[in-house]
């Protein structure tokens, strides 16, 4: 089922009408009602009155996230605060929360996105929905929650945490959606498997995971091990929350929801707009926020746009699996690694769990990167030789991928801690320059 095949479906060119039709609206609107809008765009000389077709984006200037802390709480909000009825925020590592705010009408366009992409996973009307994001100020819990609501599936606001009442409430009340961190589901079945519980008896047919980076074979496990299909979706606080994109049954790329939000991927280094099929960073402008509306936000995601015809039946342009962030990726030695190509090893390597860190030291002025990984429950069988061995196979595979010698550490099953929302993989505890 496709929930708003009059847009989901649209043709290219009446995507591209609306979309420019949008996003003249929107670039009036910041530029009048945004001081900071105002600031950067006469900085770049440019007036919305320029902007006359989706090519005349590129003249505008970015927005990074920095803006929105130096514009802390509700600098860049484009009404009254009488007219916001909800606030969230996301904490960056370093610094202040950046803060975004919802009209009534923002609300309804949010709960009408999640309704598009968890009917694309599957959802229905007939699923019970346990939620297990937190309700706060991140967007998982409440983004999820209405557009659940709204596609008519039971929701379950169970959050995150205690791990076992969540398994016995997925057992008595027969959740077969589950909703989640691609991490914490790993961890939630782990509890489960201790619990005796045997997975393949639950009704648990789908699962929608994201705010968090995941890799294929992630996937594969999540699947097996809950006897699952597992969706990805995808979002950001700064946009909107989850609600940006989400994978169809095809699992081939998340389509992006382009009439909200309008998406281009550019070169980070140089700014320079790249074509579909190209590798580069996620930029995204809103078309149709009213209470916080973002001109081409820089997301520090890595991913790349396809245009080419999905088999769904959707028309939206799609994104691939974003394999990590601009701002994780680790220069060890001068080589760029990004702990997805660590996972995509492990995860391929019978014997080893799907918890790991990365550590990340410096002794001199030589960088050493540490993998520390879990063996997995079901394989240890404790000989030495054959640990000997699995460490120097995945030495070897990781030399191969990354290109640098990494040194291999084998942790006991259940030593790394676990978390129930977004994983902790890197440490990197070489000095700050
Ligand atoms: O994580 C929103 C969200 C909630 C998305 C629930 C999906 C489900 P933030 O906390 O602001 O918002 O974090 C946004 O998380 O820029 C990505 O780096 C990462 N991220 C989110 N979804 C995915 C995904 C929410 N599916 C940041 N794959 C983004 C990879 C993701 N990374």
């Amino acid at each position: 089922m496709i929930w708003e095949p009059r847009y989901e479906c649209m043709s290219r060119e009446d995507m591209q009408a609306t979309q420019v039709e949008r996003l003249q609206t929107v670039v009036r609107e910041v530029y009048e009602k945004v001081p900071f809008y105002k600031m950067i765009f006469d900085k770049q000389g440019v007036k919305p009155r320029d902007v006359k077709s989706l090519e005349d984006i590129k003249r505008l200037p970015f927005t990074e996230k920095e803006a929105l802390m130096e514009n802390y709480p509700f600098g860049m909000f484009a009404v009254p605060l009488k007219e916001v009825v909800r606030v969230h925020a996301s904490s960056g590592t370093t610094g202040k929360q950046k803060v975004v705010g919802y009209t009534k009408r923002d609300i309804r366009t949010w709960s009408n996105l999640i309704a598009r992409i968890v009917t694309m996973a599957g959802v229905t009307d007939e699923d019970v929905a346990q939620i297990c994001f937190g309700y706060g100020l991140f967007t998982g819990g409440f983004g999820l929650h209405y557009g659940l609501e709204k596609v008519g599936a039971m929701v379950i606001p169970a959050s995150t945490g205690n791990t076992e009442k969540q398994i016995t409430m997925m057992q008595d009340f027969g959740t077969t959606a589950l909703i989640a961190t691609p991490s914490y589901a790993m961890y939630m079945v782990e509890v489960a498997e201790d619990m005796g519980v045997d997975t393949s008896k639950l009704k648990l047919r789908v699962g929608l995971f994201g705010a968090e980076p995941w890799t294929e074979n992630m996937r594969k496990e999540i699947e097996r091990r809950w006897n699952i299909k597992a969706a990805d979706n995808y979002g950001l606080t700064e946009l909107v929350g989850p609600g940006v994109a989400g994978e169809c049954e095809c699992c081939d790329g998340l389509h992006i929801n382009e009439d909200h939000f309008y998406p281009e991927v550019i070169d980070a280094k140089t700014g320079e707009t790249l074509g579909c099929g190209e590798v580069g960073e996620l930029v995204f402008t809103s078309l149709t926020r009213e209470a916080f509306p973002i001109i081409r936000y820089r997301t520090r995601d890595i991913s790349m746009l396809i245009d080419e015809p999905c088999a769904c039946g959707r028309t939206t342009v799609r994104m691939k699996k974003v394999t990590g962030r601009a701002d994780d990726m680790l220069i060890i030695r001068g080589v760029n690694i990004y702990p997805s190509q660590i996972e995509s090893v492990l995860m391929g390597t019978e014997g080893v769990a799907p918890h790991y860190q990365l550590i990340v030291t410096r002794k001199g002025y030589l960088d050493d990167l540490e993998v520390q990984v879990e063996l997995s429950g079901e394989k240890f069988t404790g000989k030495f030789k054959e640990l000997e061995e699995l460490e120097k196979n995945l030495k070897y595979k990781l030399n191969k991928v990354l290109m640098i010698s990494a040194k291999v550490k084998l942790l006991e099953p259940r030593s790394i801690e676990r978390t129930v929302g977004k994983a902790k993989r890197v440490i990197d505890l070489r000095p700050k320059e």
